[in-house]
């Protein structure tokens, strides 16, 4: 694909880098996106019935199972060239950011380092009663698990349709949009809120802002470049546009 030249000027002179992800950058690694056709057992359920606290209280062992079910997809994923390019255009620029939707673990995984976690972890667990870490519990024959402290339900440590995302992390991530000269959107079908805000406060403070993404989302008629395709082959293209040097892959 051809890169705009303006882009790639922008970024190598960039002074702040916000970047935000969704579901479409995992997806070459295997971690189905939020849209896609769940497979198996899950086709019959819609992602976005059972990520609620709804979902949980009326049938706490579909939930779980479900998210162990993605949780084995994760700890078989790795990166792809598009988390790894994220990692490179850190290194590159002064301050960069990445915010994203994502519960996969994998940006960290691939080393990025400055992560906002807008969603929360698959891979960490709290108590469903007292809202608090849980590291360690008897995975016995109760399913969900029950919390050590007060025998109240384990459940994942992610933000359910209809809960409050983290406070401090959200402020970064406004902050971060908010200040930044050139922000990508990347892998996101840029429905769910608060997220899929973040790119317009970048236009309002008038930094470039870049879609990369398969299909058509209601942003992309307000990005200043809105790049058609998969971002594990998008993005080694810019980085390598802006720095030869620096491609590993
Ligand atoms: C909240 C964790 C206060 C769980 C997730 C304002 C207006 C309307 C509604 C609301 C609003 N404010 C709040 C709401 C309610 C709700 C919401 O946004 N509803 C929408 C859907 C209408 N938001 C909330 O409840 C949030 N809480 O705001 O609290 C509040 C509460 C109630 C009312 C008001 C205020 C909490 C939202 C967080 C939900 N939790 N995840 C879990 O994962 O199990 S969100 C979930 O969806 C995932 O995190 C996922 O990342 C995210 C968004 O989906 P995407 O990442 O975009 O993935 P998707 O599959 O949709 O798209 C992937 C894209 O990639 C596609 O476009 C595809 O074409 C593309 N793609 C595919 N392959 C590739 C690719 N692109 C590039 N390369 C590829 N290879």
């Amino acid at each position: 694909m051809e890169i705009p030249s303006h882009l790639i000027e922008q970024l190598r002179g960039s002074k702040r880098v916000a970047v935000l992800t969704g579901a479409g950058i995992s997806a070459e690694s295997g971690v189905p996106t939020f849209r896609d056709a769940q497979t198996g057992l899950w086709a019959k359920y819609s992602p976005q019935e059972l990520a609620t606290p709804k979902a949980f209280k009326d049938n706490p062992r579909l939930v779980w199972e479900w998210y162990e079910w993605r949780r084995e997809l994760v700890t078989r994923a790795n990166p792809n060239p598009a988390h790894i390019s994220l990692v490179i255009i850190e290194e590159k620029v002064e301050n960069f950011t990445l915010i994203t939707q994502n519960v996969d673990g994998l940006h960290k995984m691939a080393g990025s380092q400055k992560i906002l976690e807008l969603h929360g972890n698959i891979m960490r667990y709290k108590c469903a009663d007292e809202n608090i870490p849980i590291r360690e519990f008897s995975a016995g024959s109760e399913v969900p698990p029950r919390c050590p402290n007060c025998g109240g339900y384990v459940r994942p440590d992610v933000v359910w349709f209809g809960e409050n995302l983290d406070e401090s992390v959200l402020k970064a991530a406004w902050e971060a949009a908010g200040s930044c000269d050139l922000f990508f959107s990347i892998g996101t079908s840029a429905l769910v809120q608060p997220a899929a805000s973040m790119p317009y406060l970048a236009i309002e403070n008038r930094a470039m802002v870049v879609e990369i993404n398969l299909t058509e989302t209601p942003f992309s008629t307000s990005a200043t470049y809105s790049l058609k395709g998969s971002a594990a082959s998008i993005l080694p293209e810019i980085v390598k546009a802006a720095w030869p040097e620096s491609i590993k892959f």
